[in-house]
């Protein structure tokens, strides 16, 4: 008896699995990222009406939980690295203690400026989906896309003047020096 409701239940399990509706999983999909998103549109708007920066939200998650939301405080913080990417970043990297956040996905409302882009690289998330692009920035005065431009040219050609070789040695041996104390490489 109790082998044959075993099976049965088997057999209803395969049935189920079979039955699965791709369009359904992907509706489901589209349903968490429209959560996740809208979390960084709330925030977002949470900023822009407490005066904290931009309008600009993003949402970390993992395994489909939320792990950071954040947005804009340039303003607020007077530093203008607190973008919303690298604030999520930084509050996703301090709850989950680690600064890998390969098993993350980022929702930002806008797309992110080289500044965030690089930050995401770093932190090894492993997917961005993206509101609106850096276009829509561009046209409420947002200088992202000329910052995309400017890391486009080659060095001599960009409006941020570069000079390389200052006190070159010593600071090759900063190199030498973490070499030869067999740290981890991060
Ligand atoms: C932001 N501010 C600007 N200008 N650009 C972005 O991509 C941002 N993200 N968070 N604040
Ligand atoms: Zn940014």
């Amino acid at each position: 008896m109790q082998e044959r409701e075993t099976g049965a239940s088997a057999a209803r399990h395969v049935r189920r699995l079979w039955s699965i509706d791709p369009t359904a999983v992907q509706r489901s999909n589209l349903h968490f990222m429209n959560r996740y998103m809208q979390l960084a549109i709330e925030s977002a708007l949470e900023g822009v009406r407490k005066n904290h920066g931009g309008p600009f939200g993003a949402c970390i998650t993992q395994n489909a939980r939320v792990i950071a939301v954040a947005h804009n405080t340039v303003l607020r913080d007077r530093d203008c690295t607190c973008h919303a990417e690298i604030n999520a970043i930084r509050a996703a990297s301090k709850k989950l203690r680690c600064f890998d956040l390969s098993a993350c996905e980022l929702y930002s409302t806008a797309e992110p400026c080289p500044m965030c882009l690089a930050a995401v690289f770093w932190s090894r998330i492993r997917k961005i989906h993206i509101g609106v692009g850096r276009q829509v920035a561009a046209r409420y005065g947002f200088d992202d896309a000329r910052l995309h431009a400017e890391f486009r040219l080659p060095q001599h050609r960009r409006v941020m003047a570069i000079q390389t070789g200052v006190m070159r040695e010593a600071c090759q041996n900063l190199f030498a020096e973490w070499k030869s104390l067999h740290r981890d490489l991060y």
